[in-house]
């Protein structure tokens, strides 16, 4: 339907028509203000909402477990589902440090809130790559890095997914069985086409590494295969170096291009370079890969939604068109990224003290998971729980990947209050050492009934 604007008519007859219209439909009882209102699906003044066909959506997996706990009155209830790590007291940390960083931060008077170019915080993005890559990698030196600020792990990977989906030859990307739940959702989105290799083998509780080489052989070369840096989630199992290296060389064989999830450096080993090894085994060869970097965990930053992306290139002149793709791949998403985590990132990167301040808060985070798994495994012991729970103590990183099936799970939240992912995934992280035997209660009772 054209419409035509009288009030802008050179005629005047036209203009007071338009007068004339203003002056009718402006009053709400008006006869054309109800009849126009009326026949507007839109309107408040009409029936049924436009959204009346929806269903309500379920919550999300892992995020809903949290929806769930909120709404639990019981004094005892703990909250084991999502990777965020409390303190033995239970409480969320925020880092000493980045409290540092924020003050420094606000003390600088000169500092303002313009908008970050779409890249984000340069100097968080050279930082960034510096942490993952390693001080003296050759591909930064040599410029075939290119790195930018995205919303944290998850916005990196969904950049990067979006990026490799419009520029790269093959569109698929194989995952992990199982995986991050939100992996799958990421990167169908992003308009890649998902696929699953093998790596967990229940029987064992560990790597199933005879079928991971054997999917990663069959697949088309040059597929995309998506690999967790370090502290696999969720299932907390990692191939050793050798084993990484042999991965590696079977992927450079096939041309297969590797997107590293780096959402827990530091947190598996406690260690930042040992828990960054497999990617710059990667790099070190010379080849191309993306990098997926998350500061939720390792500097506690969850709510600043601050990552990075980068993508190593075999040229400086290929990562600068990389880089100027990334930027039509962002800016349409979500512009530029938010300047407040970058910063403080970026101030703790840079200084000397900050950073080895930070590398300690890291390691007791890690550690105190670590001594979490031997407090939990003990406590199985001194019950006498059946069933082989070396895998507690075996496992790497956030989550424990207990073994316990979906009916098991829901028996330890309604009698137990206990809340954690209906695969069996708990966070250490999130428990201390008041509530270990509460936990290792609902364990036991959970294995000794039959559920
Ligand atoms: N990649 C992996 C493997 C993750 O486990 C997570 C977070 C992310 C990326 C994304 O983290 P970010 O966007 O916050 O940086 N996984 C959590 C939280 C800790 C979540 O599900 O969002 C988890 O509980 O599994």
């Amino acid at each position: 339907m054209k419409t035509i604007d009288f009030s802008s008519s050179s005629s005047p007859s036209d203009r007071r028509i338009g007068a004339l219209l203003r002056h009718l439909t402006s009053g709400a009882d008006s006869p054309i203000a109800k009849s126009s209102v009326l026949a507007s699906p839109t309107s408040g003044v009409t029936g049924g909402s436009v959204f009346a066909h929806l269903v309500q959506a379920p919550e999300d997996p892992i995020l809903g477990v949290t929806v769930a706990y909120n709404k639990d009155p019981s004094p005892i209830k703990l909250n084991l589902g999502v990777g965020a790590y409390r303190t033995e007291e239970g409480k969320p940390l925020v880092l000493n440090v980045v409290r540092k960083a924020e003050q420094q931060l606000i003390n600088d008077r000169s500092r303002i809130k313009e908008y970050l170019p779409i890249v984000g915080l340069v100097e968080f993005n050279k930082l960034s790559a510096k942490l993952i890559l390693g001080d003296d990698s050759p591909a930064i030196r040599e410029n075939r890095v290119t790195t930018v600020e995205c919303l944290s792990g998850t916005g990196s990977l969904r950049v990067g997914g979006e990026f490799l989906a419009k520029h790269y030859h093959q569109k698929t990307i194989y995952i992990t069985q199982p995986t991050w739940g939100n992996h799958p959702k990421i990167f169908t989105l992003a308009g890649l086409t998902v696929k699953t290799y093998r790596y967990y083998d229940p029987s064992t509780r560990g790597l199933n590494f005879q079928g991971l080489l054997e999917d990663l052989g069959a697949a088309p070369p040059g597929s995309i295969v998506l690999l967790h840096a370090c502290a696999h989630n969720p299932t907390g199992v990692d191939p050793t170096i050798q084993q990484w290296e042999q991965i590696r060389k079977l992927m450079r064989s096939k041309g297969l291009m590797p997107f590293f999830d780096s959402a827990y450096q530091g947190f598996a080993s406690g260690s930042l370079d040992t828990d960054a090894k497999p990617i710059r085994m990667f790099v070190a060869d010379g080849g191309e890969c993306l990098v997926a970097q998350s500061y939720a965990k390792n500097m506690g930053l969850y709510g600043e939604r601050v990552g990075a992306l980068s993508i190593v290139c075999k040229s400086a002149d290929v990562a600068g068109k990389v880089e100027s793709q990334l930027k039509l791949v962002i800016r349409p998403m979500y512009s530029s990224p938010p300047i407040h985590g970058a910063s403080i990132v970026a101030v703790i990167l840079r200084d000397k003290n900050l950073f080895h301040e930070w590398t300690l808060e890291l390691k007791a985070m890690a550690d105190r998971i670590i001594s979490m798994r031997k407090q939990l495994f003990e406590a199985l012991r001194a019950r006498g729980t059946p069933g082989d729970w070396t895998h507690i103590i075996k496992q790497i990183g956030m989550f424990t990947f207990t073994g316990l099936n979906p009916a098991q799970v829901s028996f330890m939240t309604k009698e137990y209050h206990i809340y954690m992912t209906s695969d069996g995934r708990i966070s250490m992280a999130g428990l201390s050492s008041k509530t270990v035997p509460h936990l290792a209660d609902a364990i036991h009772a959970v294995v000794t009934k039959a559920v």
